[in-house]
């Protein structure tokens, strides 16, 4: 699998082309942000278990024509290009474009963009644009994992009072304080208007979204850990999802040659 790696003055990054897939990002002098499993797939046309997978332009069975978070992730972007800003920020550009294949699943033409800067903080921005002569209508997320030193010391702050549909229950419900695990998780937060804090032990990550009000959260504990492709059965202690979304009720509609970014910075 054709990856590219990165290492500047503050931090280095791995990415696949296929799903323009990062599954590596460390700042220098501390663990790796992000969580990869491994026991997770490297081959074409299996989507790596960890990282940040691209789901587009479907977030789960938004789009029931289409596989589960749809199809860009185990698609081969381009590498277009890498951009060295200083010695502490390097920017890296991949693109896919609608082909026959993406047709023949996806009957429109589009252009998808990820752009990332990595320095110690990391930027990602991925932009849809419709070159279509029809209107198109997209979910989407950045399904980051991030690594933890145990799921059980993990709260998550900035999603109080947040209205989310529990994908369990199929529920609308309201968050009440922060959130901790103690069994599967697996909501959609709406109206999500301010930064989310993953506080951990020894680390604590900001997490600001752009272009976006909706957010994930999932950890899939013990019983749904043990039956997830691509990694271990205990391996939920390891990693908490929190996702950079358009997702639900928070779709985008793109009118010909309009675009849409969906950014997250990470720091
Ligand atoms: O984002 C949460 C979620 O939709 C969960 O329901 C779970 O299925 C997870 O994504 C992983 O999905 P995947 O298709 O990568 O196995």
């Amino acid at each position: 699998m054709e990856i590219i790696e990165i290492n500047n003055a503050v931090a280095s990054v791995k990415i696949a082309l296929q799903g323009a897939h990062i599954f590596h990002y460390q700042r220098k002098g501390e663990e790796p942000l992000l969580w990869l499993s491994d026991t997770s797939d490297f081959e074409y046309g299996k989507a790596i278990r960890g990282g940040v997978p691209i789901c587009w332009p479907s977030f789960g069975m938004n789009n029931p024509e289409l596989p589960q978070h749809g199809f860009a992730r185990t698609a081969k972007f381009v590498h277009v290009e890498t951009k060295e800003i200083d010695e502490s920020t390097t920017e890296v550009t991949l693109k896919l474009t609608h082909s026959k294949e993406t047709l023949l699943i996806w009957a429109y033409q589009f252009d998808l963009e990820l752009k990332v800067s990595i320095s110690d903080t990391l930027t990602m921005e991925l932009k849809t644009t419709n070159k279509d002569s029809r209107s198109f209508t997209i979910t989407q997320a950045l399904h980051t994992y991030f690594s933890v030193s145990d799921i059980l010391h993990v709260e998550i702050k900035g999603l109080d009072k947040k209205p989310y549909l529990d994908a369990l229950t199929n529920k609308q419900c309201l968050q009440n304080g922060d959130i901790v695990f103690r069994n599967e998780v697996d909501r959609v937060y709406q109206e999500v208007d301010s930064e989310i804090v993953l506080k951990d032990k020894n680390r604590t990550v900001n997490i600001k979204n752009e272009g976006s009000s909706s957010a994930v959260v999932w950890n899939p504990w013990i019983e749904k850990g043990s039956r997830m492709s691509g990694m271990k059965a205990d391996a939920y202690k390891q990693f908490v999802c929190i996702e950079s979304a358009n997702a639900f009720e928070d779709f985008v509609v793109l009118e010909p040659n309009e675009s849409h970014t969906l950014k997250a910075t990470i720091y």
